[in-house]
């Protein structure tokens, strides 16, 4: 079955991890957001590209979910030294991606390119790929601050701000990055990992021509990033709190509402069942948290179980 998954950070990551052990790189594409993309430092940071590619390469911090195992701070101490800044923590051995991406964007390569080689010399082998290769860039809205930059509000102010709102400034201009729609267009299934639908997937479904091509697509299973009233991690739970929204499976559900065909949500949130089912979408309940690899492995393999349940309504043997 080939797959389309569309991921933000570290929780699409853990998932998308969890396929490409079990699915080959002619079965599995990976279309990331970049709405998190800012410049620092003068270089181009792509944190949820990078959680991806160093997921599935082996390279990342298993204590943050984003950067890189085994990392040093020696430049980001000597900045500290120096007065610059130092909200946002870049390591000695990330900084070596964030320089060659910047000298290759500069050069002219485009964000996908630049990808594609990366993955290449980290051994990653199943396609990742920007959602765009356009800037994009999310904005929240905030009752403290006004408008910020999405880094601004998540890494330098912590999430703490109350969100009012989110902007996706350059989505009007912003095309699907090479290889894109071709993926989609050839899924059996897409796949929307756990993560924030605010502001990790609702950005990728903002570029022309990619929610069409998955309303195209005959499976569209998401996994819900909300477990009993909290999320796994990052402000998702919060940002619905503010938004007025119960946080909750259910609600996920029904921002996805018109998007799906399949929902997928956590044991624990049982009783909304009848409520989601309600939405017209078939659901189902799994144990959702990935502590482990195992846990990766064990809910990609029943996600692709639904997804061929959705496909044909008879379970895969
Ligand atoms: N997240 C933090 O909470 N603090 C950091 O200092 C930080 C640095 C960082 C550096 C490189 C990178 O690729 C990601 C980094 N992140 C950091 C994570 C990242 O900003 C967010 O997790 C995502 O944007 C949300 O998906």
């Amino acid at each position: 079955m080939k797959i389309v998954a569309l991921a933000g950070g570290v929780g699409g990551a853990k998932l998308v991890d969890g396929l490409a052990r079990l699915l080959s790189p002619d079965e599995l594409t990976v279309v990331v957001n970049t709405g998190d993309d800012f410049n620092h430092l003068g270089l181009r940071i792509c944190p949820d590209l990078d959680t991806v590619c160093y997921t599935l390469a082996g390279l990342a911090n298993p204590t943050t979910g984003w950067g890189r195992s085994g990392e040093t701070w020696n430049a980001l101490e000597q900045l500290a030294r120096l007065g610059g800044p130092t909200w946002f923590r870049l390591g000695d051995l990330d900084l070596a991606t964030h320089l060659e991406r910047t000298r290759r964007l500069k050069a002219g390569d485009a964000l996908s390119r630049v990808t594609r080689d990366f993955c290449a010399a980290w051994g990653v082998r199943h396609p990742v790929l920007p959602m765009t290769d356009q800037v994009f860039e999310t904005w929240v809205l905030t009752v403290e601050h006004g408008w910020l930059p999405f880094q601004e509000y998540f890494v330098r102010h912590a999430c703490e701000p109350v969100v009012k709102g989110f902007e996706f400034r350059g989505a009007e201009s912003a095309r699907p990055a090479p290889g894109v729609l071709e993926a989609i267009g050839a899924a059996d299934a897409v796949v929307v990992c756990p993560s924030n639908p605010w502001v990790s997937i609702d950005p990728i479904f903002k570029v022309e021509g990619i929610k069409q091509a998955i309303q195209g697509c005959p499976v569209r299973v998401a996994v819900s990033p909300i477990i009993g009233g909290k999320a796994v991690k990052g402000p998702a739970a919060k940002m619905y709190a503010e938004l007025g929204i119960e946080p909750s499976a259910l609600a996920v559900a029904r921002h996805y509402t018109g998007r799906l065909t399949g929902f997928i949500f956590d044991r624990e949130d049982s009783q909304y069942m009848s409520d989601i089912s309600a939405l017209g979408i078939r659901a189902v309940v799994l144990d959702t948290l990935m502590k482990t690899n195992e846990d990766r492995v064990n809910l990609a393999c029943k996600v692709l179980d639904f997804c061929a349940l959705n496909q044909t309504g008879i379970r895969r043997s």
